[in-house]
């Protein structure tokens, strides 16, 4: 974390006691804090969709909604789950400070308390949730890096398989169908001989887009290998499949790759197969599906075939 600056950072404090609330903005105010002080629960409840502090400080005895409850209430609601909450309060008994952390606090402080020990413990839990925030960012990236293909920006082989692997154990369980498609360019060493590797490279991303535009939200459509592509088509029998296949090769038909003052027509053969209750795994459905596509190419290309 850069330099610590309290000024980047909101605070917000629910306490029912005016003298403690004014006593809350002078501390946090000189020590750089943005600081929201509120009078009630109910205050604050009213305020949840438009307020974001980075941290709260919550009297525990408060009259209607006391404090406990206030913060279960707070850790209900999704995005607020993540904001450090800290007790303040007169009350030490035991059974408040267990029935606190239970709640959801990070920290319980008694009144009277001393400014220097609660500012050094405010700024510890907003270090920690950043340091939290910014890992579970690093996951989501991670993982975005781990199940993408980097040059179409479509599914990878792996999370392909990982996906599949899952919706073929759902039909083995649930005795429902899904059915799967391959496709491969027709001719695709020719554009990359002729035009370059950079131009197999746009027809390569503009394929997968078109398949991609032809699915389904559900369905999953991967980059399987050079310029194959694969696609899931849930609860599908190979007739539904087929439909879909029959988008995807006419929207790659749309393509035209402008080159040399001519328009390349790129298109595609396609193999399809279908979910089996025999099939004991993924590759087994895949082998099928490739064994179609092998017939398509030998048929002549451009086709589809079952
Ligand atoms: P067919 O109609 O039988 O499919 O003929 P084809 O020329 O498409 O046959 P093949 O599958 O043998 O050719 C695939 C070529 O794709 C070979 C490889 O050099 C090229 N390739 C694989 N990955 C990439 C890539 O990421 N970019 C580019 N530009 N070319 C790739
Ligand atoms: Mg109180
Ligand atoms: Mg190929
Ligand atoms: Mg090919």
């Amino acid at each position: 974390m850069a330099e610590y600056n309290p000024k980047n950072f909101l605070i917000l404090a629910v306490d029912d006691n005016s003298i403690n609330r004014i006593m809350l903005e002078k501390i946090l105010t000189k020590a750089g804090y943005q600081i929201k002080v509120l009078g009630d629960s109910e205050e604050f409840l009213n305020l949840i969709n438009n307020i974001k502090p980075d941290l709260m400080l919550l009297d525990l005895m408060m009259p209607k909604i006391d404090g406990l409850e206030l913060c279960r209430l707070i850790k209900a609601k999704k995005h607020y789950q993540e904001i450090p909450i800290i007790f303040l309060t007169a009350s030490d008994a035991k059974e408040n400070v267990i029935e606190a952390f239970r709640s959801g606090a990070v920290d319980y402080v008694t009144k009277p308390f001393n400014n220097e020990e609660l500012l050094a413990r405010i700024q510890t839990h907003i270090e920690l949730k950043f340091t939290r925030d910014q890992l579970k960012k690093a996951l989501v990236d991670l993982e975005k890096l781990a199940t993408t293909d980097e040059l179409t920006q479509i599914s990878n082989r792996r999370h392909f398989l990982n996906l599949a692997n899952r919706e073929f154990n759902r039909a083995k369980r649930q005795n429902i169908f899904f059915s799967m498609i391959i496709l491969d360019i027709d001719y695709f060493k020719n554009i990359n001989d002729s035009y370059g590797h950079p131009v197999g490279d746009i027809a390569i991303k503009l394929v997968a887009q078109k398949c991609q535009q032809s699915i389904r939200g559900e369905d999953l459509c991967a980059r399987w290998g050079g310029e194959e592509f694969i696609v899931v088509v849930y609860d599908a029998l190979i007739d539904e499949a087929k439909h879909v296949a029959n988008r995807i090769r006419e929207k790659i038909a749309e393509i035209a790759l402008p080159i040399d003052d001519e328009q390349f027509k790129i298109t595609v053969s396609v193999g399809i197969a279908q979910y089996q209750d025999t099939d004991q795994n993924i590759d087994q459905i895949v082998s099928r599906a490739d064994r179609a596509l092998y017939r398509a190419k030998n048929h002549g290309r451009n086709r589809i075939v079952l």
